[in-house]
């Protein structure tokens, strides 16, 4: 499997935010914090290399509590600004503000000795659809003023948001990895931020059994009522007979594999992480 899937109205949001990129200080990347790696969009970090970059670790609610303290050690590690929240549910703007601030103090410092009184931060939040950055936005903002939605791609039009901060935020369009291996595809699908019609259903979800047998095995077993030690496909089968998920007295997989999807993106299955730090050199 090799995923590309890259629509054109990305690539035309993509120019754009080059072009709007000298109007800002500094840029906010928000990651799902279940898959800091595959969510990252390394295009538009390189866009964006040239100022200072504050990582959200967002949707920290469903995962990994411990994976999450180790992304942000590892991040800090490389000295990456970053911030594990819960864009929804979480008051975060003055943590936000303060971060920005710091980041941001040699340019606050030159404008002051010109004399400038403008206090405005301008910061661009980017990240690949259904990363929660419209959630975010409106959260600092106070607002309901980015259009959120489960579905990705909900932002089309990149626009200026007013903070009762000193945050001028302004929003993007997510924008999804041009190419990605298996891995990525499957994580990225998983945490629903690929459009499942994309990708085959079945694949994603027996993959994605295999994946929780492998590291959450008790969690499979406590939630469907299982009984331990089960194959990913034995355990896709217990499920769907108890669905009563059958087609022509086979399992269902499509059903299963969309309800094994859902529970997960529900945060059903409890707090889960997909990826682990690796200590790679590179930023
Ligand atoms: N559990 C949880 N859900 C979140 C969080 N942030 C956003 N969401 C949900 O994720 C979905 C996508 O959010 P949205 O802000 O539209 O993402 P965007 O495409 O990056 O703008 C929505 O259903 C949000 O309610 C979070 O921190 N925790
Ligand atoms: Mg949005």
């Amino acid at each position: 499997m090799n995923i590309n899937w890259f629509p054109g109205h990305m690539k035309k949001a993509t120019d754009r935010i080059k072009t709007q990129f000298d109007q800002v200080d500094l840029s906010c990347e928000v990651l799902d914090a279940r898959i800091p790696e595959s969510s990252r969009n390394r295009a538009l970090e390189a866009i964006t290399a040239s100022k200072p970059r504050l990582i959200i670790l967002n949707k920290a609610d469903l995962a990994d509590p411990d994976k999450t303290k180790a992304w942000m050690e590892a991040l800090e590690r490389k000295d990456q600004s970053v911030l594990a929240l819960n864009a929804r549910d979480e008051d975060f703007s003055a943590i936000v503000e303060k971060r920005a601030k710091v980041l941001c103090r040699p340019i606050l410092e030159k404008r002051r000795e010109k004399g400038l009184q403008n206090r405005e931060i301008r910061m661009m939040v980017f990240g690949i659809p259904n990363s929660g950055k419209s959630t975010f936005i409106n959260k600092l903002s106070g607002r309901k003023s980015a259009k959120t939605g489960d579905r990705p791609g909900v932002t089309t039009a990149n626009q200026w948001i007013k903070t009762p901060t000193d945050l001028l935020l302004l929003d993007t369009p997510g924008i999804m990895v041009k190419k990605m291996g298996r891995t990525q595809g499957l994580h990225l699908s998983w945490t629903g931020a690929i459009k499942e019609e994309v990708l085959n259903l079945q694949e994603i979800g027996y993959a994605f059994i295999n994946f929780m047998v492998d590291h959450y095995g008790e969690v499979l077993v406590d939630r469907y009522d299982l009984p331990a030690g089960l194959s990913g496909l034995e355990a896709m089968d217990r499920i769907g007979k108890k669905m009563g998920a059958k087609v022509g007295g086979y399992t269902d997989y499509d059903r299963v594999s969309a309800r094994l999807l859902d529970d997960f993106q529900k945060g059903k299955l409890g707090r889960i992480s997909l990826e682990i730090p690796e200590d790679k050199d590179e930023a």
